[in-house]
């Protein structure tokens, strides 16, 4: 297997990345796919999340990350075929071959923020800067909640990939809002996919429900992972993924 037949046998082609998409990437740094998932398919990830969630308790999301005031999860890529998708789409991987070049899946989490928590200082997801084009890392956000101004929305600012500097270095006070940030404003089943140097972050929740979302980072070939899909992987979840899902995990 190779990244262009992955990509061919998962349905990628010429047209799986529009123009206006492509501009919006390499200018802003983020592009918004609406409609990914079904409102089927949400509730379905939803159902399971929650099922999940509850089942590992403290331990949910301690393969990667805890976050005070949010409900993770980690390695979703082996809980459940209802997640298959977040690493097989075309659309996306189209968007994340646009950002990347040769990529693979770095891990596959959800974050669930709760009423009043969830900020985060501006970030990039990778450690140091990073002159463009060398970008090295590209994550999808899948809503499964609507995104509003006031239930948590990522914020993002873009153009931010492309000054090859980290938000903690330019930034006085990289939790403040900055005047250039907007939120990531769309319904639920939309995919943002966003270039990982940009500088992102999530906002406090001001609703009285949770907001979900499943991130779907990739990270170019040869990357570390930020999860080792070989450590990880489950006979199941081999027997069951197809040779092009499986060469995105590198498994
Ligand atoms: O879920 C979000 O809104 C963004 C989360 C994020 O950037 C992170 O956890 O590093």
């Amino acid at each position: 297997m190779d990244m262009a037949t992955t990509l061919a046998e998962l349905g990628v082609t010429a047209s799986s990345l529009d123009p206006a998409t492509r501009q919006q990437l390499d200018q802003d740094g983020y592009a918004s796919l609406p409609g990914v998932l079904t409102g089927g398919q949400v509730q379905a990830i939803r159902a399971r999340l929650a099922e999940l969630t509850a089942a590992e308790g403290d331990q949910a999301g301690l393969e990667v990350h805890q976050e005070a005031g949010t409900d993770r999860l980690a390695d979703l890529v082996n809980k459940d075929p209802v997640f298959e998708i977040c690493f097989t789409h075309p659309a996306v991987l189209a968007a994340v071959a646009h950002v990347l070049g040769e990529f693979r899946l770095s891990s596959l989490n959800s974050r669930a923020v709760r009423p009043g928590q969830g900020h985060q200082p501006l970030h990039a997801d990778w450690g140091g800067p990073v002159p463009p084009p060398g970008y090295q890392v590209c994550n999808s956000i899948w809503l499964l909640d609507d995104f509003t101004s006031v239930n948590g929305a990522t914020r993002v600012v873009p153009g931010s990939h492309r000054l090859a500097v980290r938000a903690r270095d330019a930034l006085p006070d990289p939790a403040a809002a900055h005047p250039g940030e907007v939120l990531l404003l769309a319904p639920a089943g939309t995919v943002v996919v966003f270039n990982s140097h940009l500088w992102h972050g999530g906002t406090r929740n001001r609703s009285e429900q949770p907001r979900r979302a499943l991130h779907s980072y990739f990270t170019r070939r040869g990357n570390p992972q930020q999860l080792d899909q070989k450590r990880y992987l489950r006979p199941g979840t081999a027997a069951r993924l197809s040779p092009a899902a499986r060469f995105i995990l590198d498994v």
